[in-house]
Order: C-alpha cells, then sequence, then structure tokens
C-alpha cells in the first residue's frame, strides 16, 4: 500500500470528526488538538461528563453509546470518526456489553449508513494480554483477551474488519499500550505512549490512504517492547518519545513479585481482575 501522508493545515483533512469519549483522559489531552483534522469536531461523552464551553469549531453532543437512534443521529454529517467512548478498564460484563459492544455495533451501523470513510478505533494492549511479557508479538498473531474489556477490544476489531470487507468504511485500530501524561509502573516502560505520540499516530491513521482495516500497537519509542508494527508500516508512523525518561523514577518504587502476573503478562493486573459477584439466586 501506497504512503502518503497529508499533514493537515488548521481547518484542513475532514469536513466534521466525531471524537468519542472526549470527556476520558485521552479525549482532553487530545481534544484542542484534532482540531487541525477537519472543519469541525463534533465531541461527544456520555450526557453530563461535557462541560458545554465549545470553541468555534466543535460542537458538544452528548450521547450514550449503547442508544442506537442517538447514536445514529450522533454520527449523521461527519466524515470520520475517532471513537474512544466506552468503559476502559476490566469490568462486568453487562456494563462491558453496553458501551463497548452494543456501543461499536451502534457506531458502525451508523458510520455505514451515513458514508463515514474513515474510523479510528480505540482498540487495547489487552486484545492479547494473555501473551507473556517475554513474548514479541505483530499484529497476526492470535488473540488472547485477558478479560471482558480484552474481549470487547477484540469485538471492535472484528467490526472494523467485518464493516470493511463488506462495505468499504475503513478502520485503523490501534492497540493501545498505556497513553498517560507518563508511566506509572514498571510494566508501563514498555507499553507507555505520550499524548505527542497519540496525536502523531492519529494523524497517520486519518489521513494514509488506503488503509482497509489496519492493526496498529500504540506506543512510543520505548527502549524495551513486546509489539511489532511491521504490519503497519505503511502508516508511516514513527514515535519519538520513550519511556526512558522516567525510569528512575519508575523504578524508585518497590519492584513487585518475579511470579506477579504484573511481571509475567503483557496485559498485567487486567489479567487477574474478576472474576465480579456472581448473579444472586432467585
Ligand atoms: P476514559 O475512561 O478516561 O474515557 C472513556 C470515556 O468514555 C469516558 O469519558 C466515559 O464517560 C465515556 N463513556 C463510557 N461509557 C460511555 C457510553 N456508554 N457512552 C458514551 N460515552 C461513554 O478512557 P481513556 O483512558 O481516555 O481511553 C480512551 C479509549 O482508549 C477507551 O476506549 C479505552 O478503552 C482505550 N484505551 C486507553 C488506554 C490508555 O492507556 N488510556 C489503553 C488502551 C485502550
Ligand atoms: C487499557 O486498555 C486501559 O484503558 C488503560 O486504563 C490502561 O490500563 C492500559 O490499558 C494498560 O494496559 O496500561
Amino acid at each position: 500500500m501506497a504512503h502518503q501522508l497529508d499533514a493537515p493545515a488548521t481547518g484542513g483533512g475532514f469536513t466534521r470528526l466525531l471524537l468519542t469519549g472526549a470527556a476520558g483522559g485521552i479525549g482532553r489531552a487530545i481534544r484542542h488538538r484534532v482540531a487541525e483534522f477537519a472543519s469541525c469536531i463534533r465531541i461527544s461523552d456520555l450526557p453530563g461528563a461535557l462541560s458545554s464551553d465549545a470553541s468555534a469549531s466543535e460542537e458538544v453532543v452528548p450521547c450514550d453509546l449503547a442508544d442506537r437512534q442517538a447514536v445514529d443521529a450522533l454520527v449523521a454529517g461527519c466524515d470520520a470518526i475517532v471513537h474512544l467512548g466506552g468503559v476502559s478498564v476490566e469490568r462486568p460484563f453487562e456494563e462491558i456489553l453496553e458501551a463497548n459492544i452494543k456501543g461499536v455495533f451502534n457506531l458502525y451501523e451508523a458510520a455505514r449508513r451515513h458514508g463515514v470513510k474513515r474510523i479510528v478505533f480505540a482498540s487495547s494492549n489487552h486484545v492479547t494480554g494473555f501473551y507473556r511479557q517475554d513474548e514479541r508479538i505483530d499484529a497476526t498473531a492470535r488473540k488472547r483477551p485477558d478479560g471482558y474489556y480484552g474481549v470487547s477490544k477484540s469485538f471492535g476489531e472484528d467490526m472494523a474488519q467485518l464493516y470493511f470487507d463488506r462495505y468499504g468504511v475503513e478502520t485503523v485500530s490501534i492497540r493501545i499500550g498505556s497513553v498517560f501524561s507518563e508511566p506509572k509502573d514498571r510494566r508501563m516502560m514498555a507499553t507507555w505512549m505520550s499524548y505527542d505520540d497519540f496525536h502523531k499516530l492519529l494523524q497517520c491513521a486519518l489521513f494514509t490512504p488506503q488503509v482497509g482495516h489496519t492493526i496498529v500497537f500504540g506506543m512510543s519509542a520505548n527502549a524495551y517492547t513486546w509489539w511489532d508494527n511491521r504490519e503497519a508500516a505503511h502508516l508511516g508512523f514513527e514515535p519519538r518519545d520513550s519511556s526512558e525518561q522516567f525510569r528512575a523514577k519508575v523504578e524508585a518504587t518497590p519492584p513487585p513479585a518475579a511470579d506477579d502476573p504484573v511481571s509475567v503478562l503483557q496485559g498485567g493486573a487486567f489479567t487477574v481482575t474478576g472474576p465480579f459477584d456472581p448473579v444472586a439466586p432467585v
């Protein structure tokens, strides 16, 4: 596939880009940076989660992703979507079902109906969380989700593939490692991604022609990694930051036991979160 990234000038690119999950951690960090990707940014999150103050190029449209009609109206008029919205940690299945399973179905159906050209889906490293930290995988590796959350992200990737193969809606699924201001522990020394690198990857994901459905691991240029992005080379993404700048601070905290899942498995603590309370007998 040809690599040709058009760096958009301010207000360039798409006509109207939808940003879901805009009130979340990543959403708040990138909200104002995505303005350069489209003439208008439609900002969305759960009702009550967003303040109503919007810049001249923003529209604020609250929406519960589990509400099919509301999502259809949310997507109408948009030609690209950055989909960050949803439950972002391991939770009981019923919560994951609403936001992440029904929510992704609603989003892709609306995208098909309204002719959306490109979606960037915030997938997660927890799609492959049961690989060991001494294994190196690429996007062709068999999925090994580490919980209901990981399963929901795997479902989202499958919806992306289906909607490309059947309807031509293109998606870049970013299997995000850990996008925070800094790595919080030793595991994140391998998984960390800076907001700046995430923003650059978004640009590649939105503007590289002919991505079909591409899966890319979202990580900075860390000294040590478990993931190989050769399958996404056509995106031309070159991270610039590294977790090394935080090593002394991270290693000043007591290390976990060598056999603790956070030391052994790529998904870390997610691999042992749950089971949740069983349904009470009737
Ligand atoms: P976050 O939890 O801070 O933000 C998610 C947002 O989605 C929240 O503002 C929440 O209100 C919204 N949301 C939840 N349920 C919703 C629903 N039913 N309808 C509409 N909105 C709903 O998560 P964060 O860290 O900003 O992550 C953004 C996305 O990236 C998430 O999809 C997460 O799964 C994914 N991701 C994030 C990683 C990270 O390191 N921050 C790592 C891997 C994936
Ligand atoms: C995720 O998928 C979560 O959304 C985020 O909160 C982090 O825990 C991240 O993975 C991680 O694996 O560090």
